[in-house]
Parts: C-alpha cells; structure tokens; sequence
C-alpha cells in the first residue's frame, strides 16, 4: 500500500488532490495530511474525507524540523506532495517574510526530513521513494511578445516575492537532486480554478462580489493574460507525475487557455446571467456596471503561458476542461457552498480586502 505525505492538503489544490486521490484509488492509498491551517487552510474543504480509513490529519507547521523528522519515523512514507505555501501574490507584495519562511525555509526543512529518512548508506533510495514539489509558472517572468511560451529549459525571472521565494525552494529541489540524487520531481503549473478556491484570488473573488452586487476590481487596464487550468485536470497531472515520472525531470502543467482578466470577468457575469433563476432577485444587477478599474498591482506580470509540450508527450497528459465547462463547474460549486464562503469571507478576510482594496 502506497503511502503519501501531502503538505498544504487543507488548501485549495491540496484537497482537490486529496479529494482525486481517495475517489481513484479508495483503500488502497493512505495519505497523512501535514497542514498549518493558516488562512488559507480550511478543515472543511476535507470533511467528505476525514473520516476514511486511509486517511490522518496532522496539524504542524512545515518550518517545524522536529514534527517533519517525527512524520517521516512514525509512516513509512513513499511520496510527498508537496503544496504547502504562502501562494498568493499580493499578500507577498505587503508581508514577503512569512513567504521565504514557508515557501524557502519550509521546503528545506521537507527535504532534510525525507532526505534523513529515506537515504541508505551508499547515498542511493530504495525504489519508489519520490518527492513531487509543486510550484508555478510564475518563476519563468513575464512575457510580452504574443507566439512565446514557458519550456521547462526557460531561464527563471521571478519578479515578485511570491513567486521569487517559489524559484528559491526549487533551486533547493534542484540542488538536492544534482547534490544527492535526491529523487524528485518538481511541477510548474499555470493559473488553477475550480472548488475550493479561497476568494482572494480573481475568479472566486469575482463569482463572490458579482452575487453580492459589489464592485469587481480589475487591476490596471485588464489586459494582463493568465492560463487557467481547471484544477481537477491538474490534480490529474501530479498523479500521473507520482506514477509515471521521470524522477529528476521537471514538468509544466498548463491549460491551453489564455485570457485576458477582463476577458475572465466578462464571462463570469455572462454565466451568472445564464446559471441564475429567472427569480433570483441578484440577476438583474449582475451586468458590465460593476466592472471597476482599479490601482495596478505593483510589479504586475503581463502575461503567463505555459508550453505543456513535455507532459503531454512523454506522459499523455493534456488538459480535459475547457473554460466554458470549468467556469459553469465552479460556479454551480460556489452556488451549492454559499455558506463556505459566508465562513471563509468572515474575519481576517474582511481586514485584508480593507488593505487591498481601501473599502
Ligand atoms: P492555498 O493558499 O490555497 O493553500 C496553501 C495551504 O498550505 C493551506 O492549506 C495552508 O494552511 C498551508 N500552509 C501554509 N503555510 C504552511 C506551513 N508553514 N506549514 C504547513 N502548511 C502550511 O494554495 P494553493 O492555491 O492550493 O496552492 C498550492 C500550491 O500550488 C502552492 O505551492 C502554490 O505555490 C502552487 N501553485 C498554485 C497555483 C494556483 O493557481 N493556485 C498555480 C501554480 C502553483
Ligand atoms: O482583484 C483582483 N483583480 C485583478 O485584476 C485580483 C485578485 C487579481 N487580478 C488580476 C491579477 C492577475 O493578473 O487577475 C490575475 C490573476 O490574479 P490572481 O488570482 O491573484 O493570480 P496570479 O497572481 O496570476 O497567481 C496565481 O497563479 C499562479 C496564483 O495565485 C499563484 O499561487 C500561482 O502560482
């Protein structure tokens, strides 16, 4: 029986992937959940989950050596997914601390942790033994000429805190498989959507104010260009990784699916129109009207696009969800989970919207 250790499982991608994970393969995995719980980590996303044979929760901190090392003696661990980090871009821009912290240092403590116990006396691994560090494409830069695309030979250019303490910890990856053979992979994937998503990133935000008649802030002139992945295909992706990964290799996962941020607001209102009851009363007021241009981002990457040629050709993977489907998808979620963000949206979140957007 396979044993996974997953970091950050309480956060978005997290328990989309530990969600795919117990529905393809049921009894037959055990996964421990190593989690801080900070904002971004939600218990609740797990609860269809939490009680499965197979499955155990632990609440500590990446950065914690001692709980690491502690994990790795009590299972016998044979793949770590790692997720766990501070993931979003412009709470970087206001704190980059606690992102060196988790993303750099938290990555480090991981690999000594697994390293320490699954290394043999003559420096080599038993079979099977794999660490899938999970980052983005952000490390690449910003491209600006239309036709360019992320290979995985693309020299990094991180440009923000977020995204250059990602490039940190997979330097780290890196260095801990040319150093020490250390059997890894690490995945660098575009922008994902889909359930779970917590409201402080563009289309959770967006579905959220729409329903609650608020104005939908767009950064700058709206133009800057994303590659939406639905996150039930690259859940999909890192499995196949685990599976069928040349360890050592590094893999991007995209979408195929550039847009443009005004293009994405657009469609979320024309599917709000559509999916709404005639007598709903939010109906009449979700329309172009709470389009407001607002401040740009500091530092704002122009665009990302991701080439998934690699993944595609040595492992069969492609994305299977176009937008049109995994924007419906999402939005029947956040229909059926208002009362998850009633919760998520309570509290802190109310301070950091203040902060962001000065209302
Ligand atoms: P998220 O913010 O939704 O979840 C992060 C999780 O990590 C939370 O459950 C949080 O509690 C946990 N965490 C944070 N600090 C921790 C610590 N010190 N110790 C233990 N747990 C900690 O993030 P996400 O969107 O699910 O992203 C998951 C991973 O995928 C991240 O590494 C991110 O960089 C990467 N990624 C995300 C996207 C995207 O579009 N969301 C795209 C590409 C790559
Ligand atoms: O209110 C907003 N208005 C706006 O115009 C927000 C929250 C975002 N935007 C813009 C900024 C970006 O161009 O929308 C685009 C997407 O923004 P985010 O959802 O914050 O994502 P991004 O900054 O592109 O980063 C995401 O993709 C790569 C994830 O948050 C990262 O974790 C991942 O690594």
């Amino acid at each position: 029986m396979k044993t996974y250790l997953v970091t950050g499982g309480a956060g978005f991608i997290g328990s989309n992937y530990i969600h795919h994970m117990f529905a393809s393969y049921g009894d037959a995995i055990r996964i421990i959940n190593v989690d801080a719980l900070t904002y971004a980590g939600n218990p609740e996303n797990l609860t269809a989950i939490a009680d499965n044979q197979g499955y155990t929760f632990v609440h500590a901190d990446i950065c914690d050596k001692e709980k690491m090392t502690a994990i790795f003696a009590e299972h016998d661990i044979d793949i770590v997914v790692h997720f766990a980090a501070e993931s979003h871009v412009d709470r970087s821009i206001i704190d980059p601390e606690v992102f060196v912290r988790t993303n750099v240092l938290g990555t480090l403590v991981l690999l000594n942790a697994a390293r320490q116990a699954w290394e043999m006396t003559d420096g080599t691994y038993p079979p099977g033994k794999r660490f899938v560090h999970v980052s983005t494409d952000e490390v690449y830069g910003s491209l600006t000429e239309e036709g360019t695309y992320f290979y995985e030979t693309t020299p990094y250019d991180p440009r923000s805190p977020y995204s250059a303490s990602k490039a940190g910890a997979d330097m780290l990856v890196r260095s801990y498989m040319e150093t020490y053979q250390f059997p890894a992979n690490i995945t660098n994937c575009s922008n994902n959507y889909g359930p779970y998503q917590f409201p402080e990133k563009l289309i959770p935000l967006m579905i959220n104010n729409a329903l609650q008649g608020k104005k939908l802030p767009i950064y700058g002139d709206g133009l800057n260009v994303r590659d939406w992945l639905y996150v039930e295909d690259h859940v999909q992706a890192i499995d196949l990784v685990c599976e069928k990964g040349k360890l050592f290799e590094t893999y991007n996962i995209g979408g195929h699916n550039e847009k443009k941020n005004i293009e994405i607001v657009k469609i979320i209102l024309d599917t709000l129109g559509e999916m709404l009851p005639d007598d709903d009363e939010r109906k009449n007021g979700i329309n172009e009207s709470l389009i407001e241009y607002v401040t740009d981002r500091k530092g704002h990457d122009r665009r990302y696009a991701i080439a998934p040629d690699k993944i595609k050709i040595e492992l069969g993977w492609e994305p299977q969800t176009y937008f049109a489907e995994g924007i419906r998808r999402t939005i029947a979620w956040y229909f059926a989970n208002a009362d998850w963000m009633e919760r998520v949206t309570s509290g802190e979140y109310q301070n950091y919207y203040q902060q962001v957007y000065g209302k």
